[in-house]
C-alpha cells in the first residue's frame, strides 16, 4: 500500500519562495532566506518541503513561466545556493520536492523563441501548438482564433504571431505557451531535465497542471457558457486521451530506474475520483498522489472562481468523504486547504474574527490532518495567517486578478463588485509575506516587500507562536507528530458520521491491524453544539483537544464554538 512507502506518514510543507524570507533586502524572498529559516520547519516537524518554482523566469506568473529549466533565477540566488539549501534540508532529515511546470514554458524560453522564429516547418515549430486562423477568417482579427477556448487568465487561449501568420495555444497567459506533448522530442527533453534534477539530489516533483498536457485531436470548440465570450475547452484538455500514456512513460523513463524512491504529486484541476484512482493506483506506475479541486470549488457559483457562494458543510463533508472512499483501497489522497493559488483557509472555511481565529484554524488543521492521505501545509497556515485587507486594485499583484479586473471593468461591472471577488478569492491572499515577527515588514525583509505585509503581523507571527504552547503553531506541531506515532492515522479506514448535520464534522478512522480506532468531532460554528456520541466512546483517551480545560468525553457532549477533538480507543 502507498501508506508503507517512506512518505506514507509524511507531512509536506509548501514554500512560496518569493514570499518566504528575503536574505538580501531586495524585497523578494530567496533561497538563502529559506536556508536561514529551516529551524522553523524542523521545529514544526514536517518531513518534506515543496518549493514553488525558482527557475529563471520573466515572472509573468511568478515563476510558473519558466525560461530555463536547469538553472536558478538570479532573483532567488544561484545553483550553489540551491545545493547548499538541499544539503541543509537533507542534513535535518527532511526531503525536497521541486515544482515541475511542463504543460507550458515561458514565451522567452529558447525552445519557444526558436519555435516561433523558425516559422511553419521550422526545426522546433512542432514543440508548441501552432495553428492557422479559423477557415475563412482574416488572421489576427477578433474571432479568427483557431478555436474558441478561453484562457484561465481571461481572454482567448490563442495569440497571433504576425511574422509567421499563425496562432499559438496558451491555456494560461500569453507568456505561457503550451508545449506539444504529442511530439516525442518534447517528452524526451522533459525527461532529461527531470533526471538532471534528480542527479542533483532532489526527492521528487510536484507537477503543475499535469492533467492538461494531452489535448483532444482536432482541438474542438468548447461550449460557450450563457453570457460568456469564450468557449470552455476543458472537456478537450482535462485528462485528455494520452495523459495516462505520457505519465506511465515518464515513470519508466525517469523514476523506475532510479535508486531512490521519489515522491510525485500531480496537480489536476477538474480531475474526477475515478480518474484519480487510475493515476494513483500503484500497479499502474503513474503518480503517487494528485491534488484534486472539488472541495475548493464548492463555494463558487456558475460564473467562475470570483463568483463567491456560501459553503454548505454537508457539501464539504460529502465531497471529501467521497474522495476518502474512492481512493480508499487503491490510490492515495493529497489533503490540503491552502496553497499559493487559494485564499487563506481560516478566512474561507473558518472564522478569522479575533474571537474565533485561533480555534477555527486549529479545528481546520485537526479535521484535515485526521483524514487518510498526505497532508500539505502551506506557509503561514501553521500561524493561522488570514486573507489580506486589500484596499484597492493597486494592492494586487497577481496576473489572474489584474486580467480579471481589466476584463470585468471593460464589461461595465462596478469597481466595488470586482474588488469584492478579488478580496475573497484572489491568489495574492496566499502570497503576502510570511509573518516571522512583530517588527516592520514582519521580519520578512529589511527592504520594501514586493507585496504588502499583512498589518496583523504585530499579533500573528511565528516568533510569538513558537513561544506559546497553546498557539496554532504548536497545534500543527502536535498533529504532525501524531501522524508519525499513531498508525491508525496513516492506515485506518475512513468513515463519515452524521453526513446530514450542517455544523458537525465527525468521522472515525479504524485500523484493523492494530485494533485502534480514532474518533474526530468538530464543531464548524461559533455556537455550542451538543452531540450524542456513538456507542463506546465515553471516557475514551483524548489525543487532541484545543479548548482550555476540555472535559473528559461524556454523553451527550457539548462542543464549544469551533472545538474539535480526537479520541482513541483500542
Ligand atoms: O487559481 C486558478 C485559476 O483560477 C487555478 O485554476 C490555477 O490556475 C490552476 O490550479 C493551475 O495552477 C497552477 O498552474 C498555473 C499557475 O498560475 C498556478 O500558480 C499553478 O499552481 C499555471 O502554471
Ligand atoms: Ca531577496
Amino acid at each position: 500500500s502507498p501508506a508503507d512507502s517512506w512518505w506514507g506518514d509524511a507531512v509536506v510543507y509548501q514554500i512560496y519562495p518569493r514570499s518566504f524570507a528575503d536574505s538580501n533586502g531586495d524585497g523578494i524572498g530567496d533561497l538563502q532566506g529559506i536556508t536561514g529559516r529551516l529551524d522553523h520547519l524542523a521545529a514544526l516537524g514536517v518531513d518534506v518541503l515543496w518549493l514553488s518554482p525558482v527557475y529563471p523566469s520573466p515572472h509573468d506568473d511568478n515563476g510558473y513561466d519558466i525560461s530555463d529549466y536547469q538553472d536558478i533565477d538570479p532573483l532567488f540566488g544561484t545553483l550553489a545556493d540551491f545545493d547548499q539549501l538541499l544539503d541543509a534540508v537533507h542534513g535535518r532529515g527532511m526531503k525536497l520536492v521541486m515544482d515541475l511546470v511542463v504543460n507550458h514554458t515561458s514565451d522567452e524560453h529558447p525552445w519557444f523563441t526558436e519555435s516561433r522564429d523558425s516559422g511553419p516547418g521550422g526545426s522546433k515549430r512542432d514543440w508548441y501548438v501552432w495553428r492557422p486562423a479559423r477557415e475563412g477568417r482574416e488572421p489576427g482579427t477578433p474571432g479568427a482564433e483557431p478555436n474558441n477556448w478561453g484562457s484561465f487568465f481571461s481572454g482567448p487561449a490563442w495569440t497571433y504571431d504576425k511574422a509567421s501568420g499563425e496562432y499559438y495555444l496558451h491555456l494560461f497567459s500569453r507568456k505561457q505557451p503550451d508545449l506539444n506533448w504529442e511530439n516525442p522530442a518534447v517528452r524526451r527533453a522533459v525527461h532529461a531535465m527531470m533526471r538532471w534534477w534528480l542527479d542533483r539530489g532532489v526527492d521528487g516533483f510536484r507537477m503543475d497542471v499535469i492533467n492538461l498536457i494531452s489535448k483532444a485531436p482536432g482541438l474542438p470548440d468548447g461550449t460557450v457558457p450563457a453570457g460568456g465570450t469564450h468557449g470552455d475547452g476543458s472537456e478537450h484538455f482535462i485528462c485528455g486521451p494520452r495523459v495516462h500514456e505520457y505519465l506511465a512513460e515518464m515513470h519508466r523513463e525517469v523514476f523506475a530506474g532510479h535508486p531512490r524512491r521519489l515522491l510525485t504529486v500531480g496537480e489536476m484541476p477538474g480531475v474526477t475520483v475515478e480518474e484519480a484512482a487510475l493515476f494513483t493506483d500503484p500497479a499502474r506506475r503513474e503518480l503517487d498522489m494528485v491534488f484534486q479541486f472539488e472541495h475548493v470549488g464548492l463555494d463558487q457559483g456558475p460564473d467562475g472562481k470570483f463568483d463567491v457562494r456560501p459553503l454548505k458543510l454537508t457539501d464539504l463533508k460529502a465531497s471529501l468523504a467521497r474522495w476518502q472512499t474512492g481512493l480508499g483501497s487503491t490510490g492515495w489522497n493529497s489533503l490540503y486547504w491552502n496553497n499559493h493559488d487559494q485564499p487563506r483557509a481560516v478566512s474561507r472555511f473558518g472564522d478569522d474574527s479575533p474571537a474565533h481565529r485561533d480555534r477555527s484554524a486549529k479545528l481546520l488543521a485537526t479535521v484535515l490532518h485526521l483524514h487518510r492521505g498526505t497532508p500539505y501545509v502551506y506557509q503561514g497556515e501553521e500561524l493561522a495567517m488570514a486573507n489580506a485587507p486589500f484596499a484597492s486594485l493597486d494592492d494586487f499583484r497577481d496576473i489572474e486578478s489584474l486580467n480579471h479586473h481589466r476584463e470585468q471593468s471593460a464589461l461595465g461591472v462596478g469597481e466595488e463588485e470586482i474588488l469584492a471577488g478579488l478580496r475573497a478569492r484572489g491568489r495574492d491572499n496566499a502570497r503576502t509575506p510570511m509573518q516571522w515577527d512583530a517588527t516592520r515588514h514582519a521580519g520578512f525583509t529589511t527592504g520594501t516587500p514586493w507585496i504588502a505585509v499583512n498589518p496583523d503581523h504585530t499579533r500573528v507571527n511565528a516568533e510569538a507562536q513558537r513561544a506559546d504552547p497553546d498557539s496554532v503553531f504548536h497545534h500543527y506541531r502536535r498533529l504532525i507528530a501524531l501522524r508519525h506515532t499513531e498508525p491508525a492515522l496513516v492506515h485506518g479506514d475512513f468513515q463519515l458520521l452524521h453526513p446530514d448535520h450542517e455544523q458537525l464534522y465527525a468521522f472515525t478512522r479504524h485500523d484493523a491491524a492494530s485494533g485502534t480506532e480514532l474518533l474526530v468531532l468538530a464543531n464548524f460554528g461559533g455556537t455550542d453544539l451538543t452531540v450524542d456520541l456513538p456507542d463506546g466512546w465515553e471516557h475514551s483517551e483524548t489525543l487532541i483537544a484545543h479548548v482550555p480545560d476540555a472535559a473528559p468525553l461524556t454523553a451527550p457532549y457539548t462542543l464549544r464554538p469551533w472545538e474539535a477533538r480526537v479520541q482513541r480507543r483500542t
